[in-house]
């Protein structure tokens, strides 16, 4: 540990220490022993399919979702702004919203949804077993994600990356930088790309590092109010959530740096080898891209339906002549039921991002007309 990091972090040692006494006995699950310490799991191996009962790719996934009626759909539950399980037991959010687009694709009704709240270390066992349909929980496409562990991803519906939170107080400000964090503890969630990132940016930039983690995201953000952790680190969407959300007052809470240290692509996940439901869910998920681009909301999709301003290609999409719905095994209005239920993309996103100051503009998730990534191929 540098000397100057002895002085930003040198009565931490003791107050963990205390804590692991205090805390062991009483169950405090925010004060639990990590999960793990400094080595960072591999994240493939940590859910390896040959250990679960693999769904078959035979059975049709798109025929057993209609069957049963609903959608499961598995959501982190504590991802603010993303999937937030409410006082009352339901989901709000971005990726919530985006299980309901697909239940109205399918069902024509948005509320046609089961959610199930997962870890990240549970979600992919969750999806190879069947027990649910889809993730839409802050997941990162990775080359091994997409070839080693069984799952196929849809479109990127949020472009992130991952950065670092800390403290003002220890001198650490937006523009501070991996090479700053020498000594210093680190935490995350376990079974995620994070664990990894931070470990090789760490080690790129020379410095040494602690890291620990911890269940989920909820855990890491009260160690780290605690004063458990000196750093946290995870998709940059989530630290400006927590930072909105649970700041202390007098306290100021830094993220950085300015270029995230890792991509983040997050997007629709569900089981290998299922064309006819990746359909569905990839052009639901394009329905909402293109109706943003031709300004089709949820408030004006039924007059602009009726008094013939739209092209043909937003005719089709929303079930008129030449639609291409049906032969994805669909209602021909099905695109039209997710627009009119839960919105179009720019609809969902400022309905849960703007409010915890996630913009679109000069963001990639702005669309490729703005010059962002957000970019659906046509429906014709
Ligand atoms: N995108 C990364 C990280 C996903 C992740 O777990 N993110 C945290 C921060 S948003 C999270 O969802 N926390 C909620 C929880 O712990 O349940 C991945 O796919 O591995």
């Amino acid at each position: 540990m540098s000397k100057r990091l002895v002085r930003r972090f040198g009565g931490l040692l003791a107050v963990l220490a205390l804590l692991g006494a205090a805390c062991g006995s009483d169950d405090d699950e925010a004060a639990d022993e990590p999960a793990a310490t400094t080595e960072a799991a591999d994240d493939p191996a940590a859910t390896d399919a040959t250990e679960v009962e693999l769904v078959q790719a035979d059975d049709d996934l798109l025929d057993t979702v209609m069957a049963r009626g609903e959608l499961k759909c598995g959501v982190s539950g504590a991802a603010v702004a993303f999937s937030e399980t409410q006082p009352d037991g339901s989901q709000t959010g971005f990726d919530a919203d985006y299980c309901r687009a697909v239940a109205a694709a399918i069902f024509g009704d948005a509320e046609a949804v089961e959610f199930v709240p997962l870890t990240a270390a549970e979600r992919f066992t969750a999806v190879q077993t069947g027990a649910v349909d889809v993730l839409m929980r802050n997941t990162t496409w990775t080359q091994g994600r997409d070839t080693e562990v069984g799952m196929d991803f849809g479109p990127t519906t949020y472009y992130d990356g991952q950065q670092l939170m800390a403290r003002a107080g220890d001198g650490f400000t937006s523009a501070s930088t991996v090479a700053d964090i020498d000594g210093a503890i680190v935490c995350t969630n376990a079974g995620t790309t994070t664990e990894q990132n931070i470990a090789d940016a760490a080690d790129a930039a020379g410095v040494s590092i602690q890291l620990n983690t911890f269940e989920d995201f909820d855990i890491v953000t009260t160690n780290f109010i605690n004063g458990a952790c000196n750093i946290v680190t995870t998709d940059g969407s989530a630290l400006v959530g927590r930072k909105a959300n649970q700041q202390p007052d007098g306290e100021e809470w830094v993220i950085f740096p300015p270029t995230p240290i890792s991509k983040e692509p997050l997007g629709p996940t569900y089981g290998q080898n299922q064309s006819r439901f990746a359909d569905v869910v990839n052009w639901t998920v394009y329905a909402t891209i293109i109706a943003d681009e031709k300004g089709i909301t949820s408030g004006n999709v039924d007059a602009r339906l009726g008094d013939g301003s739209l092209d043909a290609e937003a005719v089709r999409l929303l079930g008129g002549d030449g639609e291409l719905q049906t032969a994805m095994g669909l209602s021909a209005d099905a695109f039209h039921s997710v627009i009119s239920q839960v919105g179009n993309y720019d609809e969902i996103y400022s309905r849960h991002l703007n409010p915890v100051g996630l913009s679109r503009e000069g963001s990639a998730n702005a669309g490729w007309l703005d010059g962002g990534l957000i970019y659906a191929p046509p429906a014709r």
